[in-house]
């Protein structure tokens, strides 16, 4: 089988917008597939997750597209689709016009350096498509703006058009020899194949009988084969998406924000990271100790901030204090996202993914330090601690106890207690109680529902939380008590509230 070489650079595309403006209906009207696949998406009529479709341009280039979700509750999913792209089709509806995930949408392009793009006034057929226009000159003075309908089928060959032009003359990460780093957005197990992994090669080629490392965690795997847009590949290259096939590793041990790379790359996980930030405009300066959320590739992670050049950060250097490991590269984009109110506030680029700890400002003796992970290099994780882990991303909002961890794997409680230790060492796992432990995925999730909640209600309470939230009591306050713990909330009484910032 002969490597096709691209005779155009592979790029990818991706939407962005407010929920519900016809992000998904368009990909349809483009594509010829319905990118929301699953059952609660068709129910809901929203997207919730990823999705992805080949897009075959006028002047014969293909696109790889990457729909997202417009629910403010899934920014998180959309930073992880939008990390891998080269250029944006931003959708405002013509009957609804600029709304907040617009903003939000395009300050995450912002922070990635995505500047290249095209924005469609979709459902044309509706409303004012020339007052929707207005709003985003205003906003994105120079991009292309087309109006179009899914429904009606006009204005998609003009937008074809102005893609194609927006496409010409992108590098993408073609040139980005070097080590394969793959950014995962998926696991999945297919009938008669086993794991499958997709995601965006940021760099470097992968391809079949390669051996490959899955960091954080340094498991080990081979690829048995590899696809480029559902067709074989024997080697695919930077700036493809990529489907791998992996043996030596189950599909719940691996998933969204793991990294594939090569033995030999220069790649290691880190808890601190130096970048240089620039935050949006209005943002409210960081200052030291700020709690973040730091997303980079499709990964993220909980962050303290402290700021290298002043007290406080508006655009200069910080170092970021990560409460679980990022695999970043020097040169690398970063999203910064705070969680109370929940908002993008700005972007960066790693300077220095492995520095030593440092700051310029003295320590303040009031400030709580971030929970220092009890070494800088994870531990290896055993059988046991990958089946931990495994179960604990499966069970989601409800985890299993630690004990009940134990009986299922038939550990003492010491036993237990360490292998968890480690998983909290290496990302994956939070302690949230005595005797729990989360995902970090899933806590994030129902960190920023709490937060919203309290914004809502001026205050959370275990019963408005578990109501809310559909879950029991016990996970209910277990959550309330965890965010104290981590600065978010304040207990007064018996209910919660937002701490001030
Ligand atoms: N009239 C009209 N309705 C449309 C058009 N495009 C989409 N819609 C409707 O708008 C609603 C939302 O469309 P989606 O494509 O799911 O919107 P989305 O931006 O993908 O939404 P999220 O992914 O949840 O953010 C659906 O009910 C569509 O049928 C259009 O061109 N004209
Ligand atoms: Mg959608």
């Amino acid at each position: 089988m002969a490597t096709p070489r691209p005779s155009f650079t592979p790029l990818t595309l991706g939407t962005a917008g407010h929920i519900d403006h016809g992000k998904t209906a368009l990909v349809n009207a483009l594509t010829g597939k319905n990118t929301d696949r699953l059952p609660e998406e068709r129910s809901r009529g929203i997207s919730i997750e990823l999705g992805y479709a080949p897009l075959t341009m006028p002047s014969g280039r293909q696109l790889s597209v990457v729909d997202v979700p417009g629910h403010e509750r899934f920014v998180r999913t959309m930073v992880a689709g939008a990390s891998g792209i080269d250029l944006y089709l931003l959708c405002v509806a013509a009957d609804d016009g600029v709304m907040p995930q617009t903003r939000e949408h395009l300050a995450v392009l912002h922070g990635l350096g995505v500047d290249t793009g095209v924005v469609a006034i979709t459902k044309a057929d509706l409303g004012e498509p020339e007052l929707a226009a207005e709003e985003v000159r205003e906003l994105v003075p120079g991009v292309e703006i087309v109006p179009v309908s899914a429904l009606a089928g006009t204005g998609l060959g003009e937008l074809r058009a102005a893609l194609d032009r927006a496409a010409t003359g992108l590098s993408g990460r073609a040139s980005a020899d070097g080590a394969a780093r793959l950014h995962l957005d998926r696991s999945f197990t297919l009938r008669g194949i086993g794991t499958v992994v997709t995601g965006t090669l940021w760099s470097g080629s992968i391809g079949q009988g390669d051996t490959v490392r899955v960091l954080p965690r340094e498991l080990v795997a081979r690829v048995r084969s590899a696809q480029v847009h559902d067709q074989p590949v024997e080697r695919a290259e930077a700036g493809q998406r990529v489907a791998l096939n992996l043996v030596g590793i189950g599909w719940r041990e691996l998933g969204r924000g793991d990294v594939i790379s090569t033995p030999a790359a220069d790649l290691a996980p880190t808890y601190l990271v130096d970048a240089a930030i620039t935050l949006e405009p209005g943002a409210r300066p960081l200052r030291r100790g700020a709690r973040v959320h730091v997303h980079h590739g499709t990964r993220e992670a909980p962050a303290r901030v402290v700021p290298l050049e002043d007290e406080e950060l508006v655009t200069g250097l910080a170092q970021l204090r990560l409460e679980a490991p990022l695999v970043p590269a020097a040169g690398d984009r970063l999203i910064l996202r705070q969680l109370a109110p929940p908002d993008t506030i700005g972007g960066g680029v790693v300077v220095d993914p492995h520095p030593r700890k440092h700051s310029r400002v003295e320590e303040p003796a009031v400030e709580p330090a971030a929970p220092e992970p009890a070494s800088p290099e994870p531990e290896p994780l055993d059988e046991a601690a990958l089946r931990m882990a495994a179960l604990l991303r499966a069970d989601g909002r409800t985890p299993r106890t630690d004990n009940e961890l134990a009986e299922e794997t038939g550990l003492s409680a010491r036993e237990t207690a360490e292998r968890l230790r480690r998983l909290v060492a290496a990302g994956q796992a939070v302690r949230v109680g005595r005797n729990l432990h989360f995902h970090p995925e899933p806590l994030a999730e129902l960190e920023e529902r709490v937060i919203a909640i309290c914004e809502r209600d001026g205050e959370a309470t275990i019963a408005s939380v578990r109501d809310a939230l559909g879950t029991s009591r016990k996970y209910a306050q277990a959550l309330l008590e965890h965010l104290d713990t981590q600065r978010v909330t304040r207990r007064v009484g018996d209910t919660h509230v937002l701490r001030k910032r």
